[in-house]
């Protein structure tokens, strides 16, 4: 049998690059200039050393591959994403598409425990994991947002991580399933190749050609809009970040650590000195890629404007104040790769 080679996107370059390492178990005083310099230069960095229990990372990858493992007239108990639930191929509103299927979850716990019933046949296992998951996960979120503030002299350093610590905080988690080319899975000799990791291994390379990637855009190129996002995969590539229009460079996947990157949200509130960078995920020939993708947000009515030390009058403010609702509206209005930021930008 021939398997499809992949054909390169015209007129891009691949670059290879590697993204700082922020490690938090170490060396603390030097995070967070570390943490400045990455949001800076590339507006994405590793974590390792994260304090993200081992344990509560793989229940939530376990309870995710087995939603997606479920039935497509199953998966789509949890409703449409509109805009949570589970969608598959289409993303947002504005008629984009990719080669993904995925759950939006709102980070709300009664939302969750209300949503579990709808997705699994074990709710209060779900719940319990989702729940479980947000809460590391914020907390990590918050221990990097203090670093930063710290690391830009901020007075107030719980600026930042005070909006998503809110309870009326609108951040999400996003479980994403990018799945193989068909091509490869036919060469699949394993019983299903939507198997958690440790179940993939044996089959690590086997069917993959160089860079184990095809040319399939899983989820097409964007910002984030929130404040901050991590993400944590599973061991199978497919993210990129362009820093440079054309060129892309892209980052090794490692379960081990949480890959962060900067919002709009948060290059607005440092006044542009931190950058919103741009992404996109490929799909893998031969294998699945899981990723979870935690939103870290503000509450709908809290107001964006950079803190005291951030806009001085040797640097004015780049962006005129906005409520994260007023920002959250521009953006379901436009498509997935637009440039929402400069609608905001003050005159
Ligand atoms: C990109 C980041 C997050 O995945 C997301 C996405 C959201 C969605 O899928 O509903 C959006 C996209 C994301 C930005 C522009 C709009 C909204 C799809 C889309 C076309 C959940 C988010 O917050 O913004």
């Amino acid at each position: 049998m021939v398997v499809a080679s992949p054909t390169p996107i015209p007129n891009e370059k691949i670059q290879a690059v590697e993204l700082p390492v922020i490690d938090l178990s170490s060396k603390r005083s030097e995070a967070p200039k570390l943490i400045v310099k990455a949001c800076e230069e590339y507006g994405f960095f590793m974590v390792i050393n994260h304090g993200v229990p081992q344990d509560i990372i793989e229940r939530m990858e376990e309870e995710s591959f087995s939603f997606f493992a479920k039935p497509v007239s199953e998966k789509q108990r949890a409703g449409p994403a509109n805009p949570f639930g589970y969608g598959c191929k289409n993303i947002g509103f504005k008629g984009d598409t990719g080669e993904v299927e995925y759950l939006l979850l709102n980070t709300n716990p009664l939302s969750i425990s209300q949503r579990s019933k709808t997705i699994s046949n074990d709710p209060e296992k779900f719940s319990s994991a989702v729940s479980s998951y947000i809460e590391a996960v914020r907390e990590l979120a918050c221990e990097i947002l203090e670093l930063m503030a710290e690391g830009l002299w901020i007075t107030d350093t719980s600026v930042l991580s005070r909006l998503i610590t809110d309870v009326d905080s609108d951040s999400l988690l996003r479980l994403n399933h990018y799945p193989p080319l068909k091509d490869c899975r036919d060469r699949d000799t394993s019983p299903s190749s939507l198997q958690p990791h440790h179940h993939q291994q044996q089959q690590h390379h086997q069917n993959c050609n160089s860079n184990g990637n095809s040319n399939k855009i899983g989820f097409g190129e964007h910002c984030d809009p929130q404040i901050l996002t991590l993400l944590r995969s599973n061991d199978v590539g497919g993210l990129q970040i362009s820093i440079e229009d054309g060129v892309w460079i892209p980052v090794p996947p490692d379960p081990t650590a949480f890959c962060v990157n900067v919002g709009d949200v948060l290059q607005a509130m440092t006044n542009g000195r931190f950058v919103s960078v741009r992404h996109r995920a490929l799909t893998n020939s031969c294998k699945s890629r899981l990723s979870m993708a935690y939103f870290a947000a503000p509450p709908l009515h809290a107001w964006i404007t950079s803190p005291p030390e951030m806009a001085t009058p040797h640097r004015p403010s780049l962006y005129r104040p906005f409520t994260w609702a007023e920002y959250k509206k521009a953006m379901y209005s436009l498509r997935l790769g637009d440039n929402r930021l400069e609608l905001f930008r003050a005159r």
